[in-house]
């Protein structure tokens, strides 16, 4: 480091101006701390910032996936339909940060490349790529949970003559696709959004499918203001409504029965019911079981696969479109707007590329076992290093030179998904071990942004310089997450939960999924109780 760099002092660094950087500045902020968010993108709104896809829309309600500290913020916002498109939630991000003034401590196109903890002095040095140093006592990593994309390695890539995207890094100016023969490879959630839409525009569309994936409709629709305004009448309800269910969402009461209490007629109606009202959490909430008993689990697949079935006109194309490998639910279940009614278009064609895999990225476009299919463009919807990822791609270091890449080389390790035994003074926000994806994001990042902040006050209240979790609480803590998880039927999908979708990524499964209202008792005892399972020492 040249004695020319530029060095900020601060009393907390936080990586990444998303929702959760953005609510951590401003929290810290109200501390009184010197703090400030470095982020890699233009602008603010992480996650919602680059997936810029088209169809990209939230699978939370807006009224829900929103910000929820501050009445005023809520009071004032309008969404301008039921499941938000991502232009909309960019624009809150960005409201948000001049509501609340953000910007002037949040800095812009500064990638993170490494974070160093010095024991002598209790201080985190952050560097950015472009050589800035930022030093304080506290780093918070505010990096998101589906930001690393990942573009799975074929051969031949660079000499594709056509144009090439990621779901994860769309170009900010849009795509147009009109008259276009197009590639999508991949259907998850990314693929299923943006499939319908591309369909509209290009002259063809070839949809490479690996796996079937289960999607239920989105029914999505203008947002009335008899609906905004009931709803904003009772805000703080159904704000601690949220609070008290399993994924942080107000609105779904606990389903009464068991999926096999219930006749096969009294199911169907159940289904269709879900079905016809949209959404997956409601879907998913059908039955108290879908997601713990496989035969509970087999009545919802089928139901979805006939759905699929008296959808889809063409049988072959129906049969390919039904999942068959995984229990519903276990994989992210999907929210479409027309995905399966896409495949009835003449312009559309579905490709297995399970019985007949992607070779290679030819010159002219895609290559299968057995064909060539010539392209014009090709959208990557593949997926991200997820949960990890983006904390293992910052050379991130802790007492005695700990290297975050070597300690998680088996996977990921931590005390409640907040800190890593090792890494003083080092927070994660919705850190793997925390329920993270498997709730509304924005419910779960409030939760661990306050407790940080109680925790950081805490701390500078009582004189202690250094917070570190425990080795044993650690392990507790990583054997109840997999207890956990190994009583439902997530373990069974080689989904990203568990790391499937990366080769050679340890095979851990990593949210934990007793629910976020489980969970924030869990750490609110925690603090109670002194910060137990945490070392803290004293100036
Ligand atoms: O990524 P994915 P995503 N050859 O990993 C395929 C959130 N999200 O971006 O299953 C061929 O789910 C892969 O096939 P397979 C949400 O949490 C939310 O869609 O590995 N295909 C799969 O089909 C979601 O779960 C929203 O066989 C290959 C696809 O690519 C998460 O983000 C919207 C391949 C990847 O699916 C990630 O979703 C969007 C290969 N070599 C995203 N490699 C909403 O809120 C991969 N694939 C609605």
């Amino acid at each position: 480091m040249s004695e020319h760099t530029m060095r900020t002092e601060l009393d907390a660094v936080v990586v990444g101006a998303g929702f959760a950087g953005l609510y951590t500045l401003h929290k810290l902020r109200g501390l009184g701390f010197r703090v400030k968010a470095l982020e890699a993108g233009k602008g603010v709104g992480g996650t919602w910032f680059w997936n810029r896809y088209p169809g990209a829309r939230c699978d939370v309600e807006s009224l829900e996936y929103s910000y929820s500290f501050s009445e005023d913020l809520q009071q004032e916002w309008n969404w301008p339909e039921r499941f938000s498109a991502q232009p909309d939630i960019l624009r809150y991000a960005n409201h948000v940060a001049d509501r609340l003034d953000l910007r002037r401590d949040i800095l812009t196109e500064r990638r993170v490349i490494s974070a160093i903890f010095d024991e002598a002095t209790d201080r985190w040095t952050v560097t950015t790529a472009g050589g800035e140093v930022f030093e304080a006592p506290f780093c918070i990593m505010a990096t998101g949970n589906l930001s690393l994309p990942r573009v799975p390695d074929f051969p031949g890539l660079k000499t594709f003559r056509g144009d090439w995207y990621h779901s994860g890094l769309w170009p900010e100016e849009g795509v147009d696709f009109t008259g276009r023969r197009v590639g999508v490879i991949g259907t998850g959630s990314s693929g299923i959004q943006m499939i319908p839409v591309i369909a509209e525009q290009a002259d063809h569309l070839f949809v490479f499918q690996r796996t079937a994936n289960f999607s239920v409709p989105g029914v999505n629709r203008v947002m009335t203001p008899e609906v905004e305004d009931t709803h904003k009448a009772r805000y703080a309800h159904w704000r601690d409504e949220a609070k008290r269910t399993p994924f942080g969402i107000a609105g779904h009461p606990p389903p009464p029965l068991t999926a096999l209490e219930d006749t096969a007629e009294g199911r169907t109606d159940v289904y269709e019911r879900k079905w016809g009202t949209g959404g997956n959490i409601s879907f998913l909430y059908a039955y108290k079981d879908l997601l713990t008993n496989k035969e509970a689990n087999d009545t919802a697949c089928d139901f979805v696969r006939e759905k699929i079935r008296s959808i889809v006109r063409d049988p072959a194309v129906a049969r390919l479109l039904m999942p068959n490998d995984h229990p519903i639910g276990t994989k992210r279940l999907c929210l479409d707007n027309g995905y399966y009614e896409t495949f009835n278009r003449e312009n559309v064609t579905l490709v297995d590329v399970r019985s007949d895999p992607i070779v290679e990225i030819t010159e002219r476009g895609v290559r299968t076992g057995t064909k060539e299919y010539a392209l014009d463009a090709i959208a990557f919807a593949t997926g991200f290093d997820a949960m990890t990822g983006a904390l293992l791609d910052i050379d991130i270091r802790g007492a005695g030179g700990l290297q975050l890449s070597e300690k998680w080389a088996h996977g990921p390790r931590t005390y409640l998904g907040l800190m890593t035994a090792g890494l003083p003074n080092f927070f994660m926000i919705t850190g793997p071990g925390s329920p993270s994806v498997k709730t509304n994001m924005i419910a779960s990042i409030e939760q661990h942004v306050d407790w940080i902040a109680d925790c950081l006050a805490h701390l500078r209240r009582e004189g202690i310089a250094r917070i570190d979790a425990e080795a044993a609480a650690e392990d507790d803590w990583v054997e109840h997450v997999n207890q956990v998880a190994d009583t439902t039927l997530y373990p069974l999908a080689n989904s990203w939960y568990v790391g499937a979708n990366i080769p050679g990524k340890p095979r851990v499964f990593m949210p934990y999924v007793a629910g976020l209202d489980k969970y924030r008792a869990i750490c609110d005892a925690v603090a109670a109780e002194r910060y137990r399972g945490f070392k803290l020492a004293g100036i």
